[in-house]
């Protein structure tokens, strides 16, 4: 792709049009931007920082009028190198249109800019006896508008479904500089294509989101935590489709196999039973006495299903804890092996016991261990592919192990990101799931929106160009790529 420069001039005509604190290029301050939790750091041209929503229109038909790649990013917690800026240009933070504009506890709506995080509303919302559902794990530190990008699932989504579901209306800036509001302030409304939910899971390269009209629920009267131990994943795994059976719709169901259980078992001290190889942090919510029911429900279902014990956690320091230790896993993981290759696959419901059976005979055949946790009940198990030794003949084994992860779960009927997004580092795997023809009109859907093709040039479909094969091959060394 040949695209244009951050020259002198050009970025003279830009100071012309954005105040000089929006504009960062002083390599310290670059490096900062370079990296999201892919580790594999890309150094942009200039940064533009957004003090102001006003600020973004003018960027991009600066960007236009010189083909200037741009690439969005919130607060660079996603794990598929999304807001990597792979072919230079601008990298357009948005952390700092941080404010929640309005809290409507009428239309049960939040009215917020990109930057805030996700945490932050969830907070404000509860404020006013309201409730925003979608939890991803990195909630203290992602923001809305990386979750929109992304479609961000978390554990609650098994009940209460992804980011898209709670997206009502977005306001964006199109690669032409143009503004534009996608869809009604409403509950409902079918008219013409939903643009706003093409937008939503773009990973950028649509469009940059400056605004959002997100859904509230009322705040759920009560919650109640449960753990349940399990002799073997296989049990465990069962309680999916025994809970879909038995009509219970908890509000998490989330898992550890034996390998992410021995991983975390220091930080819960006394409370993981020797014998247990599989876990399930269960929550239900709702009106206190349907949760005092629920929650039976779950605990009996659990017993029947072999569970070991099952235990309510009560509320307050003990739940926060759980959910804490369930949230570090990723962290965790990272610092006890030289290297992880983390994946988000999702299968069918009834399709998850065979999946992990499989994932861990996949890591015996190439010798390595194989470690899975997630959200169990959306059947979305992060597989994480983990070495002692960062050497290249055990890259290549691990690289060999997800192609084969990967594979798996499309032939079961999943999926290969549940959330986390393809950006650069599931490119070459796209092909596994889509069709020929199905990529060819989701080139042409990005074609119509971004002719130029300079909205996060360099993700999704972009694995046969020589860019991509440079930066694969960094991933594989372990690298910086510039
Ligand atoms: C989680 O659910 C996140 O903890 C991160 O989606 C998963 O890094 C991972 O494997
Ligand atoms: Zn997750």
């Amino acid at each position: 792709m040949d695209f244009g420069r951050v020259t002198d001039d050009r970025l003279r005509e830009l100071q012309g049009e954005l105040p000089p604190e929006c504009l960062l290029r002083e390599p310290q301050r670059l490096e900062a931007f370079a990296a999201d939790e892919l580790k594999l750091p890309v150094l942009p041209e200039l940064v533009v920082e957004a003090r102001e929503a006003r600020q973004v229109p003018p960027l991009l038909r600066w960007a236009a009028r010189h083909r200037i790649p741009v690439t969005a990013r919130g607060a660079g917690t996603g794990l598929s190198g999304g807001a990597l800026p792979v072919h230079g240009g601008v990298l357009l933070s948005l952390a700092r249109l941080d404010r929640i504009l309005e809290i409507d506890p009428v239309n049960q709506t939040a009215r917020v800019e990109p930057g805030v995080i996700n945490a932050a509303l969830q907070e404000a919302a509860a404020r006013r006896g309201l409730f925003y559902p979608p939890d991803p794990s990195s909630w203290e530190s992602s923001s809305l508008g990386g979750n929109i990008a992304h479609n961000a699932g978390g554990p609650r989504c098994v009940k209460y479904g992804v980011t898209r579901d709670w997206v009502m209306q977005l306001r964006v800036v199109l690669a032409d500089g143009s503004e534009a509001t996608l869809g009604p302030a409403t509950r409902k409304g079918v008219v013409g294509y939903s643009l706003r939910d093409l937008v939503v899971g773009s990973e950028g390269t649509l469009a940059v989101v400056t605004q959002a009209l997100l859904r509230l629920l009322p705040k759920p009267e009560a919650t109640r935590t449960l753990l349940a131990f399990f002799p073997d994943l296989d049990a465990a795994c069962a309680m999916v489709p025994a809970f879909s059976r038995a009509g219970i719709t908890p509000s998490a169901i989330e898992f550890m196999d034996g390998e992410a259980i021995r991983i975390v078992r220091q930080e819960l001290p006394g409370e993981l039973p020797e014998a247990c190889a599989g876990l399930l942090l269960l929550e239900c919510d709702g009106r206190e006495a349907a949760v005092e029911q629920d929650s039976l429900a779950i605990g009996e279902a659990c017993l029947e299903g072999g569970a070991l014990d099952v235990l309510v956690a009560e509320g307050g320091p003990r739940r926060e804890k759980l959910w804490e230790v369930r949230r570090s896993l990723s962290r965790v993981t990272r610092r006890a092996f030289a290297r992880k290759i983390s994946e988000d696959i999702a299968v069918p419901l009834d399709r998850i016991g065979e999946y992990m059976r499989g994932a861990r005979t996949i890591g015996r055949e190439h010798d390595l261990l194989v470690l899975g946790y997630g959200h169990l009940g959306d059947g979305n198990i992060h597989v994480n592919v983990l070495a002692t030794v960062d050497d290249s003949p055990t890259l290549q084994r691990m690289r060999a192990c997800v192609d084969r992860l990967l594979a798996l779960a499309v032939e079961l009927g999943g999926t290969i990101s549940g959330e986390h997004g393809v950006g650069v580092a599931k490119q070459p795997w796209i092909g596994l799931e889509l069709p020929p023809t199905l990529l060819d009109l989701q080139k042409r859907i990005k074609q119509a929106w971004d002719p130029q093709g300079i909205l996060n040039p360099g993700k999704i479909f972009d694995w046969q160009s020589d860019r991509a094969r440079e930066l694969f091959g960094a991933m594989r060394e372990g690298e910086k790529s510039n």
